[in-house]
């Protein structure tokens, strides 16, 4: 159900300063499978590690599951409709492997497969583009069972699962994003323990990486068999542009390191064919082996069509003991309700260090905040934290722009308030307020500004 101050969005006066963007800049927003769909067994849906990780006690926070989170797979008419009337140009969302093929393989689960074409074919008739992510974090679990991204294998099952959805979604959907943040996943989940399959073995760093990265490739060779250059697909990376905590070159090696590990161990081997030098010195200084076969590097660096980027943050490194070498300290800024600092250059300076690489255009496929939403007494959800937040950052974006960074759209995460994976269902991120209870649908203030922002091609500055 839709409630609250629902008149649609309407276009009022144009404000007295508007930054333009540029004729047919994309707007969009963005989700992801697990944290909105919910009916985690409908239809032959197999199991993945987040369901698998949820059900462990003490992994995620208010011992949260991706059931029934938003409720989206029953309830996606409604959340199409809500993107239409903000007018949005684009949705990003992301396929569920375990719906496609439960077992991580052949054969194909057609209802799963329908649920995604039907949602596709109503964004079309909406005038919406889609966006497919391809991986967003919910592996099949049988799978992890066989290694997980420290498999090889893994990359191989992922090129398959890739080429049936471009073999049967192919015609309809413009826009394909390999993998998203394959930063996180490697570090969060297998290095590290906080998200799923959280395997806390640092020793799978270089491993798991790498098969992202080859899976990435293999899936940009088999998007060129079976689809061609009719439509495009690249990489999502999450990049944090890292500072110096002080003018110490302690400090700025520390800076330099992270920098490193988080951001280019990535954009090396895409644009570049190659891991760079101070990383596998600081992997190889650890035992950490890199599995790398004779062919691997030029599949990853396979020619994609676009950068997508996802940017939230900015890191400020200092040095540290030797075996870590550096570590991350707080920054000085007012903070949203992750605690992250906010930061609005992180976007000119996220897209400045991917130009450092490639020339492709780029996408912002993902920034935004998660504040304490509340409804008012009149049930309004005024949250003029989020429109201070996303006006800055779309400031940034415009000012990458006029620096000459081909910058196409702009994914706000998220449309919808939804499930934030270890933290659960506390911090709210959505232009739309979900009440947990009820699953009801309410428009933020935020999503009243984004729909004026789209209508207007342009950020208000008052
Ligand atoms: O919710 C996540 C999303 O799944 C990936 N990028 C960051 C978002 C906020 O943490």
């Amino acid at each position: 159900m839709i409630s609250g101050p629902q008149s649609t969005p309407g276009v009022a006066p144009a404000p007295a300063a508007l930054l333009r963007f540029p004729p047919g800049f994309l707007w969009g927003a963005a989700t992801s499978a697990f944290q909105i769909e919910g009916s985690t067994s409908a239809d032959g849906r197999g199991e993945s590690i987040w369901d698998r990780f949820c059900r462990q006690p003490g992994r995620v926070a208010g011992d949260g599951t991706g059931e029934p989170a938003c409720d989206h797979y029953r309830r996606w008419p409604e959340d199409v409709a809500l993107m239409a009337r903000l007018g949005l140009g684009a949705y990003r969302f992301s396929v569920a492997w375990p719906r496609i093929f439960p077992t991580g393989g052949p054969p194909l689960n057609q209802k799963g497969l329908d649920f995604y074409r039907r949602l596709v074919a109503a964004l079309r008739e909406h005038g919406i583009m889609p966006m497919i992510t391809l991986y967003h974090w919910d592996l099949p679990q049988v799978l992890q069972d066989q290694g997980g991204w420290a498999a090889r294998d893994t990359a191989l099952r992922f090129a398959e699962y890739a080429a049936l959805l471009f073999e049967r979604l192919g015609d309809e959907v413009p826009l394909w994003a390999t993998i998203n943040e394959p930063m996180l996943i490697t570090y969060a989940g297998y290095a590290g323990r906080t998200k799923a399959p959280g395997v806390g073995r640092p020793r799978q760093t270089l491993a798991v990486a790498h098969h992202l990265l080859l899976a990435h490739g293999l899936a940009v060779r088999a998007f060129r068999q079976i689809i061609g250059r009719s439509a495009s697909i690249g990489m999502v990376l999450n990049l944090r542009p890292c500072h110096p905590a002080s003018r110490r070159p302690r400090d700025v090696r520390a800076a330099q390191l992270l920098d490193t590990l988080t951001n280019r161990l990535f954009l090396e081997p895409l644009f570049r064919g190659r891991y760079p030098d101070l990383a596998l010195h600081f992997f190889h200084r650890r035992f950490v082996p890199l599995p790398a076969a004779p062919g691997d590097m030029a599949i990853i660096a396979e020619p994609a069509d676009f950068l997508g980027i996802n940017v939230y943050v900015r890191v400020l490194a200092a040095a540290s003991n030797p075996l870590m070498g550096a570590r991350q300290v707080p920054g000085p800024g007012p903070k949203t309700a992750m605690g992250w600092e906010i930061y609005p250059a992180c976007v000119s300076e996220a897209l400045a260090l991917a130009r450092e690489y490639t020339a492709l255009p780029l996408y912002l496929t993902e920034n935004g905040a998660a504040f304490a939403d509340h409804p008012g007494p009149d049930g309004a959800i005024d949250d003029q934290e989020r429109i201070a937040y996303l006006r800055a950052h779309l400031v940034e974006a415009h000012r990458a722009i006029a620096a000459g960074a081909d910058l196409r759209g702009y994914f706000v995460w998220s449309l919808l308030d939804n499930f934030e994976w270890e933290d659960g269902y506390g911090p709210r991120f959505g232009l739309i307020y979900v009440d947990y209870t009820t699953r009801a649908r309410r428009l933020k203030a935020s999503a009243q500004w984004y729909a004026e922002v789209i209508a207007r091609n342009g950020v208000p500055m008052e």
